[in-house]
């Protein structure tokens, strides 16, 4: 049995599974290794392979002092493989089989179903590299570049993470898998990711900590469900991944947050009490309210998309199966098979949006969705909110209706506004520059995209963070460049 605190930090791959001693899981896996930094030179950041960044690397699980900071070169980061530790005599916690001991190996029954939940986790996180490898060129200052490289490679890792699943419990199906998560590619005609957000253009910065912030968090909620996973290794894997998960939604939202800040401030010096008044807000090189709001409702909208359809057998059927369970699943006080249970659900019944009560079992997809949407709901006011607050402008940030902008689940085949009206064709097509980010607003983001490089200096529509990664100071050289 291999130590799971410690680390193998010696060989090719850092490890706490034991590698060492599965030597035929160690050769798939070194295998895998060169392709996989082909796709990274490949697919990864553009530029800056070969600068020193300080970067965080896992090497431990336990939690205090679980990473170590210093100076890297991206294609030398130690991508490990790393398990939370085995909790002695856990057992299942819901569905069918709760209460008999969790799984170490795959339950031959529901084989297919696993791989397909861990390939499709798997799949997101090069996607998520692949969206952000032309960021680096229009980084707003050195900290920002060191964050987003920080989020890359610890993708990457996640993609580390499922693929020791599939290598290791999956044989060759497994090993066909792994090849295939380097093969697909973010927005590809032929070859596309396969959820619809991780095919989408991640196209400047504010669209990068909207991402982090919106879509990380989906990330957040479904690790936190397969954590409860009655298939051990999966569970312990994503509970560490949710260590650094955490990070990635720290630079979405005080990303978004410093943004805030800097537009409120140049405003409040400049005298525009109006946010509406976008032209004098934009001649000010900050980015105006409105367009953080339709980029927020755009990120947000695309973001619920990944939860899939409100009614799902699929979600039914992981959670009988104890595979996938809900979020916090060890906390909620129920009985964990949801037999005779209800859940609310939205619906759209007649042309109009209407709550109505349905097994509980098949509405799972719902529930995670209702706790993401409390979740950034909550984060919107503390981290966006405040900021707009304290500046004493007039002016809100909100999340906008689940109804609106949807292309999956129940409200795909119609059209509302952000507040859930439902709207014609005609009307949409006439009203949705005002809901989503117009040709001219995507233009003028991108107009202010010009890097800045040296220690300490930050572009003018973002403020400075309140402190440095790693407490390091402000003038800090995150990157360097020379
Ligand atoms: N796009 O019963 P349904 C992260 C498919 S993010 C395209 O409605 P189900 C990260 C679905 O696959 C978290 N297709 O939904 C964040 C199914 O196809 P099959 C990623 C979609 O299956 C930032 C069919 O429609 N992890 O980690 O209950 C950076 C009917 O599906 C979409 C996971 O998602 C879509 N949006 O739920 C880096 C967890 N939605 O199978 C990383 C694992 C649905 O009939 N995945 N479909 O061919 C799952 O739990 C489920 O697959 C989903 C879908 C929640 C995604």
């Amino acid at each position: 049995m291999p130590n799971e605190i410690a680390v193998d930090y010696d060989g090719l791959i850092p490890n706490n599974v034991g590698l060492n001693a599965d030597p035929r899981l160690r050769r798939a896996l070194e295998q895998w290794h060169p392709t996989y930094l082909d796709w990274w030179k490949d697919r990864g950041p553009e530029g800056f392979q070969d600068n020193l960044v300080y970067l965080r690397t896992a090497v431990g699980v336990d939690q205090e002092g679980w990473a170590k900071f210093g100076y890297v070169r991206m294609p030398e980061y130690r991508w490990g493989i790393l398990l939370a530790p085995q909790v002695e005599g856990r057992t299942i916690g819901f569905g069918a089989h709760k209460g008999e001991p969790a799984w170490q190996d795959v339950p031959g029954e529901y084989r297919a179903m696993l791989r397909r939940l861990i390939t499709v986790q798997g799949d997101t996180e090069p996607a998520s590299v692949e969206q952000q490898r032309l960021l680096g060129a229009t980084a707003p200052s050195l900290y920002d570049l060191r964050n987003l490289f920080q989020v890359n490679v610890e993708e990457a890792r996640h993609l580390w993470a499922m693929v020791y699943l599939l290598q290791k419990y999956f044989g060759r199906d497994g090993r066909e898998e792994a090849e295939d998560l380097l093969r697909r590619r973010s927005g590809d005609r032929d070859s596309p990711r396969l959820l619809g957000a991780f095919n989408e253009r991640t196209p400047d910065w504010l669209a990068f900590f909207m991402f982090t912030f919106f879509t990380d968090r989906d990330g957040k909620m479904q690790l936190h469900a397969l954590a409860q996973s009655g298939f051990d290794p999966l569970s312990r894997t994503c509970r560490f991944m949710l260590t650094e998960e955490a990070h990635h939604m720290f630079i979405g939202q005080t990303g978004v947050g410093r943004i805030v800040e800097a537009t409120c401030a140049a405003m409040n010096k400049a005298g525009i009490d109006d946010p509406h008044d976008i032209p004098r807000v934009r001649a000010l090189g900050v980015i105006d309210l409105p367009t953080i709001q339709k980029r927020a409702n755009f990120h947000f909208s695309l973001t619920l998309d990944l939860f899939g359809s409100e009614l799902s057998t699929n979600a039914a059927n992981s959670f009988n199966a104890g595979l996938k369970g809900r979020y916090l699943e060890d906390q909620i006080d129920d009985d964990h098979v949801l037999s005779g249970a209800t859940y609310p659900v939205l619906r759209l019944r007649d042309g109009a949006v209407v709550k109505e009560a349905v097994p509980a079992l098949g509405a799972l997809n719902m529930r995670l969705r209702d706790d993401y949407v409390a979740d950034a709901a909550s984060g919107v006011e503390r981290w966006w909110n405040r900021i707009i607050e304290r500046s004493g402008i007039d002016f809100r940030i909100s999340l906008p209706h689940v109804a609106f902008n949807r292309r999956i689940g129940e409200f795909a085949a119609i059209e509302a506004d952000p507040a859930g009206n439902i709207l014609g064709a005609a009307e949409w097509a006439r009203r949705r520059d005002a809901f989503l980010p117009s040709a001219d607003d995507d233009a003028y983001v991108a107009s202010l995209m010009r890097p800045a490089r040296e220690p300490g200096q930050f572009a003018a529509w973002i403020a400075p963070p309140r402190t440095g990664i790693d407490n390091k100071p402000g003038d800090f050289e995150y990157v360097k460049l020379a």
